[in-house]
């Protein structure tokens, strides 16, 4: 276990020139990436700008990917290259020149979730295998909780950059929640008003050479909590999604390149007509690898549920509505482990008691009835 006081840098072990990762890093056989990659691409998207005549294609390809997927990239989406690009440096400068003494001033603390700054644990289970990766969280929104004094300030325009970035890359998260309700028929602002202010993180994952990448993932397989993430990464690569059970390589595009990955929060309000995408990160023997993922999603006290204006007599409520906050605590304290915690929210249809029952002996209209009151009281 872990000393709180002592955490453990994947980067201080890398840079030991360790041969062999320490155990509590190797994962058991079934997580492991030792598998043949996959030749399929998630779909790249350009958003042109926003440019309104192109907004009916744009909507139709968002729709395709987000039902197929769950994750795709999107170009010419308004957030500068230059930007991008200064996001990634900024980062990388901060974990490659940055001595670990220094970057220990900002510290997260390891006792409480989702603590900002830099740490390398994400969970509280003592008993979890470790991921190969370290990173910093930043608070970045609603602006109360932004205090720019907690980043580095090594590089000198670190705290600029992040800044810059969390304002630019929440518009193009608005954009997307927008395309992606007209996308269902609904009104644009309908997912944004759901959601609600957006509480944004920004995360910067850096990954050093892993001595055994065989063994080892930077960060296990999980979708994310919250309702849309979007992430950049360098030209190292790493990032996989699951499409079909396999793992397909999400190759860098560069340039102002953005993936999009829907969480969890959306696959619960379009009641399971978009799944959020499970994605993991692999290591490398090589060079250490930089991502920059930037989470949007509500406020602990609202309640999500499905679209109201999604579901009907044939298309029943998928889930239970939740309070944001305790799907959290949930994730925190049970751990990812693939989709588990939104698993845990579907509705349970065939297992009340009076439904059998019921069943053998109603015509359809009945059951339609029996469906919808049981779905919406
Ligand atoms: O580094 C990556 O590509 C994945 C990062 C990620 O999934 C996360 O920070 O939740």
């Amino acid at each position: 276990m872990e000393v709180a006081s002592e955490p453990t840098r994947v980067q201080s072990l890398a840079q030991a020139g360790l041969s062999q990762v320490p155990p509590q890093y190797i994962q058991p056989p079934q997580n492991r990436p030792n598998h043949p990659s996959s030749s399929s691409n998630v779909p790249s998207i350009s958003l042109f700008g926003l440019d309104p005549t192109r907004r009916d294609s744009v909507r139709a390809s968002i729709a395709e990917a987000c039902r197929d997927w769950g994750a795709f990239h999107v170009t010419d989406h308004g957030v500068p290259a230059t930007l991008v690009r200064d996001i990634k440096r900024v980062g990388l400068t901060f974990f490659n020149d940055c001595p670990v003494p220094e970057k220990l001033r900002y510290a997260c603390d390891p006792s409480s979730a989702a603590s900002e700054g830099y740490g390398s644990r994400m969970l509280e289970k003592d008993d979890t295998v470790l991921d190969w990766r370290d990173y910093f969280d930043h608070h970045t929104l609603p602006l109360t909780r932004r205090n720019p004094t907690r980043w580095p300030d090594f590089p000198p325009d670190y705290r600029r950059v992040v800044t810059e970035y969390s304002d630019r890359i929440a518009l193009l998260a608005r954009e997307l929640l927008g395309l992606i309700s007209e996308s269902l028929g609904l009104k644009t602002q309908r997912l944004e008003e759901a959601v609600g202010g957006f509480y944004q993180n920004i995360t910067i994952s850096y990954y050093p050479p892993c001595p055994q990448p065989e063994l080892t993932l930077g960060l296990q397989a999980h979708s994310d909590f919250g309702a849309i993430t979007l992430l950049v990464q360098d030209e190292v690569g790493g990032l996989e999604v699951l499409k079909d059970n396999d793992w397909v390589p999400v190759k860098p595009l560069g340039g102002d390149a953005v993936v999009v990955l829907l969480a969890d929060q959306t696959e619960i309000m379009t009641n399971g007509q978009y799944k959020s995408s499970q994605h993991r990160a692999i290591t490398n023997s090589n060079r250490p690898r930089l991502s920059v993922a930037t989470f949007h999603d509500p406020a602990k006290t609202v309640k999500v549920s499905p679209a109201s204006e999604l579901i009907s007599q044939s298309t029943p409520p998928l889930y239970r509505e939740v309070v944001y906050g305790d799907y959290v605590s949930s994730w925190y304290t049970k751990g990812p482990e693939g989709k588990r915690n939104i698993d845990a929210l579907l509705s349970p249809p065939f297992s009340f008691p009076n439904f059998a029952l019921t069943l053998h002996s109603c015509d359809s209209r009945e059951l339609d009835t029996f469906l919808l009151h049981t779905f919406t009281s």
